[in-house]
């Protein structure tokens, strides 16, 4: 099955988030900056955008940029960039959904993307200030969430699988069930994610990560509460320090965290389980509120160039979407093989299913 490209689509999109509501709303330091929530109107960026503003508003997943990528941009186009950052969908999609504004590019993952979309939240894009659009591989200028890339310009993709420490293990994890020994109890960590801690174990028990079945989730939902007392923590992007410094030695992570950890730490490994995994992309999206939409067409552009995202890609561990980036890059990672795909399931739209994924979440981190 494909997995970026268009196959198969979902279009009713449920809010995932239902039961988040504003207690996953953390404090932010552009809190002080956004306006007031929900005041700002919708807009529509079609026409002319007229002069570059002098402002640009990033909304972004943490460690997800090269040094220089936005004092390049700032630097070109003399435009100040404000940087917030999240450390997931969930985050991102809660701050949305109240109302925040002020913010001009944010950074969904693409199983978020339907839910953005659906509340007319994010705008289409201005290709006539998109000459790089171009450079996208084909794979990705016509994905699944977003056909055409008519509202997203994807900026990376990665695998979830098991980042481990070789000098504390007598050999690599091979399989996600390596959580639910309590030989490594308290040295293991799993992603502050649903989709990726049920995911996991639905493939551990043989399902699809995007399994809606009531029966294959409790079997995930039991195996995920009987791994939980192993780890330490549902920690994401954090994570990465305490792998680096031994102190953990199991961390389910993104493919590119990994890598970024295994660039510090050479004694650090990362495996994808026998019994498969995710694959996912990240795209950035035009926000309906944004006040500085030029200065973010600019940006969009600007990372659309191969040198830049190439920058991107080396420095974050992440694939590049950007085909003419990827002979350019000191690290090029190859899009997946049919074989390798074979192991890997993109991250569909859950549609009504997300209420018992959402309920079955909330239990297990309340265990
Ligand atoms: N540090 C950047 C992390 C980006 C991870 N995005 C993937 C989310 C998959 N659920």
């Amino acid at each position: 099955m494909p997995f970026f490209a268009r196959s198969d689509r979902n279009p009713s999109r449920r809010d995932f988030l239902q039961g988040v509501g504003a207690a996953a709303l953390g404090s932010s330091a552009a809190a002080a900056l956004l306006g007031a929530c929900g005041k700002a109107p919708l807009r529509d960026f079609s026409g002319d955008l007229g002069p570059m503003e002098k402002r640009l508003n990033l909304y972004l997943w943490s460690d997800y940029l090269a040094p220089d990528t936005i004092s390049g941009f700032e630097a070109e186009h003399g435009v100040a960039v404000t940087l917030d950052t999240y450390e997931s969908n969930e985050e991102l999609a809660a701050k949305l959904l109240a109302g925040a504004t002020g913010y001009d590019l944010a950074l969904p993952s693409s199983s978020l993307f339907p839910l953005l979309r659906g509340r007319n939240l994010i705008a289409p894009l201005n290709r006539n200030y998109l000459s790089n659009i171009g450079n996208l591989a084909p794979l990705f200028a016509d994905p699944v969430w977003d056909p055409g890339t008519e509202y997203s310009v994807p900026w990376g993709w990665g695998t979830t699988g098991i980042a481990y420490r070789k000098d504390r293990l007598p050999s690599a994890p091979d399989s996600w069930g390596v959580f639910l020994d309590p030989t490594y109890r308290g040295k293991m960590t799993m992603l502050d994610d649903a989709r990726d801690v049920i995911g996991c174990f639905l493939r551990y028990r043989g399902h699809s990560i995007n399994s809606v079945d009531p029966a294959q989730l409790a079997e995930a939902k039991q195996d995920a509460l009987a791994a939980k007392p192993n780890l330490r923590a549902y920690a994401s992007a954090p994570v990465k320090p305490q792998l680096i410094a031994g102190d953990i030695w199991l961390a389910q992570m993104w493919s590119g965290d990994a890598a970024q950890a295994m660039a510090e730490q050479p004694e650090i490994g990362f495996v994808v389980p026998k019994e498969g995994s995710m694959i996912f992309a990240d795209a950035l999206v035009v926000l309906r509120t944004a006040p500085n939409p030029r200065a973010a067409h600019a940006f969009l552009d600007y990372v659309l160039r191969p040198e830049v995202a190439a920058a991107v890609a080396d420095a974050t561990g992440y694939g590049t979407p950007n085909q003419a980036a990827q002979s350019l890059a000191r690290y090029p990672r190859p899009y997946p093989s049919p074989a390798e795909l074979e192991r890997l399931e993109y991250q569909r739209d859950l549609g009504a299913g997300v209420e018992l994924w959402d309920r079955i979440w909330t239990e297990i981190k309340a265990a």
